[in-house]
């Protein structure tokens, strides 16, 4: 079955959102294969988002992301890469659909409440950053 890494953002710990996030992957029938509630280190945050370096968004990215603690996890499911990022919304909240996790949940991009991989080949990159595999659950 399909996997993947999805974070719950600073932002989205803060205002008390993991419930109501993981309710909404569980209500779709997806495994949590693997979670953890972490501080994102400099050095991990970095490797996370490897494809921004250079941007003009980087800095502002990795002060948010190590700004406090984020909600780990491992999600299994039919499709559910894509699934997840559909569920999630467009990285801008205010061009998400309505009723996507970042329409009902952010106002910007700079605190948009959740990470979700984008492809397969991101989905084994980030997870691998995250978790050893003995904590993946089948
Ligand atoms: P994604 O999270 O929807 O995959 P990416 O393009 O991979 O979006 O960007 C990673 C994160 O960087 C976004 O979720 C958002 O928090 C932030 N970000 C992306 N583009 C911008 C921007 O233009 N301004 C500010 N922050 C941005
Ligand atoms: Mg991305």
């Amino acid at each position: 079955m399909e996997r993947t890494f999805v974070a719950i953002k600073p932002d989205g710990v803060k205002r008390g959102l993991v419930g109501e996030i993981l309710t909404r992957f569980e209500k779709r029938g997806y495994k949590i294969a693997a979670l953890k509630v972490l501080n994102v280190t400099e050095e991990i945050a970095q490797k996370h988002y490897e494809e921004h370096i250079g941007k003009p968004f980087y800095p502002g990215l990795i002060e948010y992301i190590t700004s406090g603690p984020v909600v780990a996890m491992v999600i299994k499911g039919e499709n559910v890469i894509e699934e997840v990022r559909r569920i999630m919304g467009a990285t801008d909240p205010n061009k998400a659909a309505i009723g996507t996790i970042r329409a009902d949940y952010a106002q910007v991009m700079q605190r948009n409440v959740i990470h979700g991989s984008d492809s397969k080949a991101s989905a084994e990159r980030e997870i691998a950053i995250y978790f050893d595999e003995s904590e993946i659950c089948e």
